[in-house]
């Protein structure tokens, strides 16, 4: 039972072993040494406070960006030079497979989900998302499942079927081992922590604003994050049920998917990508809220055409679900069919131009600001024409028959999930970073991470057009060398380590302003119009002492105005008591059950499988009899933590 357990005889692994070994004592001794468990515990681990919670999801985020992008550079050494004996092809196989696998689902995803948690309920005027206690059992389903999926590296094997996993290579006769296992499960469990983070948004928007603050006064970010959010309630379900009956091919040998016994595996491909393209526009519409409320408040003007952005987000989240046989035009399914998806694709581009106009217009006269957020702004919005552009070349069916599976369509993807899912989600952590911590990052070391990071962004990527168009196809490890290929690669895995250098560049840059740093007292740091401005940062527990009454957009801008022209102010209303939610440990010992559960099925272990399912049943019920949940501070208490801060802004 045991003899496949760890994955030995590779020096790669080995040392991943060994070094996630260390790290853990590590870890844990200095967790010890500085007496710091408690403080883990109750600050950290049982909080259900939506800041800490998003902060953590933002750290995750950037330990699996660092994961991901390892996995990205040996697949460009690999690829640098032909016949390289680098990595063998299974070898390969796994890392673009984990490579894809953790920056959408484990890097894109927790990335947008902190940044929706730091940002929304200070953006609305709330205290904190509706359901607290559900976001945080959200952020533990999400953690234990990309733990799940990346202990595959050195425990039993990754899953190596590609990103999404097509049958009949993931099915038991393409793929014995487990690492499919770890697939299903790990995406499983952290699917349900992503499921439930929509609703809670959902709800949050649409039932927790400030009094005044009208649908159409939501900053731009807010809007893009309702937008996501019902894409993923509608879009998760699909993935949830598809992970399952892939499940029960394997484990019970059903035969949903394989052709003997009737099964189909089109049926597969057509599913995953009903959640698959919807999910790449979850990710991108919350970076467009991002460039949205940046370019305003930089330009130091109303954001050009609200009405038009808000009509364009809502169009894309619904248009997304009617595109996504444009992945599979080479299925064969004939002229129609393919016609009738390459319009809808090509139909996206007119409300995604109307945001570029509007953002462009937005800018245009402003007085702008060139800091880190605007900067990430501005490289983002030609990057992302281009890689639109050549999405609508993609979307042209007959065309696709050539650049289908070729390395004009990494680029394709690279250049949208890079320059706008990653550069926007860069550009949300520096906006908000002083509201989460209370100071800046520092601007020259991140001018050098800006800089690396779109140099070798365009050095890696654009002659991987070429290569594709040269007719190098994805998913191939070893190339021979009359083919022309080595010039082009070898400038592409150039590219790609440049990027790195940006990311190291990024860490330095934390590391260097967590020691110096100038305070940021004021609580807004760039002179916002949206409300997570008009409080201290990083902002008090309770977010607002008392509730914002809501006007018009830009509510804090326009305040401001208000306050300069000697509009006098209207008395402040007496303080109450605050109304609390009480942090809970049940989430996390219920991820840890779900793990158990997890890695029994897994292995097939219904001896460890079943005991898991129990104790996820047991604290279901723990939480539904537990009644001691909330709590209120009281008004002392806030009118000192107010007054600290007033006087910390002086
Ligand atoms: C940081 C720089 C990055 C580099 C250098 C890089 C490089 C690559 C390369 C060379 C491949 C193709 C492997 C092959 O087909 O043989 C690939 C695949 C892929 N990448 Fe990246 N990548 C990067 C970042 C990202 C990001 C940020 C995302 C998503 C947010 C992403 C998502 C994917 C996906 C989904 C695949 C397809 C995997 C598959 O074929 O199953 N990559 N990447
Ligand atoms: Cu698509």
């Amino acid at each position: 039972m045991f003899g496949t357990f760890f994955i030995t005889g590779d020096p790669l692994i080995l040392g991943a072993q060994v070094s996630i070994g260390l790290v853990s004592l590590a870890a844990i001794f200095i967790v010890t040494y500085f007496k710091k468990w408690k403080w883990l515990w109750t600050e950290w681990i049982t909080t259900v406070d939506h800041k800490k919670i998003g902060i953590m999801y933002i750290l995750a985020a950037i330990l699996m960006l660092f994961r991901g992008g390892v996995d990205a550079l040996l697949i460009r050494t690999q690829l640098a030079l032909p016949h390289l004996e680098f990595l063998h092809a299974g070898h390969y196989n796994a890392i673009f497979t984990t490579h894809g696998v953790i920056m959408i689902l484990f890097m894109a995803m927790p990335f947008m989900f902190g940044l929706f948690n730091i940002a929304v309920p200070l953006q609305i005027g709330a205290r904190d998302v509706a359901y607290p206690y559900l976001n945080s059992l959200s952020f533990w389903l999400f953690f234990i499942g990309a733990m799940l999926f990346n202990i595959s590296f050195v425990i039993g094997g990754s899953p190596d079927a590609g990103w999404l996993a097509y049958p009949p290579l993931s099915e038991l006769s393409g793929s014995p081992g487990i690492g499919q296992n770890f697939y299903i499960w790990g995406i499983q469990i952290s699917g349900i922590g992503s499921l439930a983070s929509g609703i809670n948004f959902v709800a949050t928007i649409l039932k927790m604003r400030a009094p005044g603050m009208k649908l159409m006064r939501m900053p731009m970010f807010t809007w893009s994050v309702l937008a996501s959010s019902l894409t993923i309630m509608f879009a998760f379900p699909i993935l949830t049920v598809t992970m399952a009956m892939l499940f029960l091919d394997r484990f019970l040998g059903a035969h949903f998917f394989t052709l003997d016994g009737g099964g189909n595996p089109m049926m597969y491909v057509n599913l995953i990508w009903m959640w698959g393209h919807p999910e790449v526009y979850i990710v991108i519409l919350p970076a467009f809220g991002i460039f949205s409320d940046i370019v305003s408040t930089f330009a130091k003007k109303k954001l050009f055409g609200y009405k038009s952005m808000v009509f364009a987000l809502m169009s894309i989240s619904i248009l997304s679900f009617f595109t996504w046989l444009h992945h599979f035009f080479t299925m064969g399914s004939g002229a129609d069919v393919n016609a009738f998806f390459a319009i809808t694709t090509m139909v996206i581009a007119i409300p995604t131009g109307v945001k570029v106009f509007n953002w462009l217009f937005t800018l245009y006269k402003g007085r702008i600001n060139f800091s880190q957020p605007m900067l990430w702004t501005i490289a983002f919005i030609p990057c992302f024409v281009i890689g639109g552009m050549t999405g609508v070349m993609l979307a042209v069916a007959p065309a696709d028959f050539q650049f289908h599976n070729s390395y004009f369509l990494i680029a394709h993807f690279h250049q949208v999930l890079i320059g706008g899912v990653v550069f926007g989600y860069f550009a949300g952590m520096y906006y908000w970073w002083p509201k989460m911590f209370g100071f800046k990052l520092d601007e020259k070391i991140g001018k050098w991470a800006f800089w690396f990071w779109n140099i070798g962004f365009y050095v890696c990527f654009m002659p991987q057009y070429a290569l594709g168009l040269m007719g190098m196809t994805r998913r191939f490890n070893n190339y021979d060398t009359d083919l022309g290929w080595l010039p082009l690669n070898i400038v592409s895995t150039v590219g790609a380590f440049i990027m790195g250098l940006g990311f190291l560049f990024q860490i330095w840059q934390i590391v260097y302003s967590l020691r110096n740093h100038k305070k940021e007292k004021t609580g807004d740091a760039w002179d916002g119009r949206s409300l997570e401005w008009s409080i201290p940062s990083p902002a008090p527990m309770y977010n607002f002492a008392r509730l914002p009454q809501v006007s018009s957009q830009d509510e804090w801008w326009e305040e401001k105005e208000r306050r300069a022209a000697g509009v006098p102010v209207e008395p402040a209303q007496p303080l109450e008591p605050i109304h609390m939610p009480k942090n809970s440990g049940i989430p996390f010992i219920a991820s840890i059950f779900w793990f158990i559960f997890g890695f029994g099925l897994v292995w097939d272990w219904l001896w460890m499988a079943i005991p898991g399912f129990i104790g996820i049943v047991v604290t279901l019920f723990a939480r539904s009899f537990s009644f001691d949940t909330d709590y209120y501070i009281p008004v002392d208490e806030v009118r000192r933590s107010e007054e600290a801060a007033l006087k910390g802004a002086k």
